[in-house]
């Protein structure tokens, strides 16, 4: 899914990720400072019962793979995502 900002004109991609293996408060919070410390994500937002990451970021600087791995190396199983 792609937003576009109608004040910058930025155009950001939005991606919401399947995640398994959160368990708790602690790693919501791992896996969502995980994803934010990737260069070129704006926001990203982990709601724990749903087992999804909803991610904001510039594709002009990263890309979904570099998302996922992120989480992986967090130490999550990524499942899938929603484009
Ligand atoms: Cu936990």
């Amino acid at each position: 899914m792609r937003l576009k900002n109608d004040w910058t004109g930025d155009i950001m991609a939005q991606e919401i990720i399947n995640i398994n293996g959160m368990m708790c408060d602690h790693c919501q919070a791992r896996v969502e400072k995980a994803i934010k410390a990737v260069k070129g994500v704006k926001n990203a937002k982990v709601d724990l019962s749903k087992k999804q990451a909803t991610v904001k970021y510039d594709e002009s600087v990263t890309d979904i793979g570099k998302i996922e791995k992120a989480v992986a190396d967090a130490g999550y199983e990524v499942v899938d995502h929603n484009s």
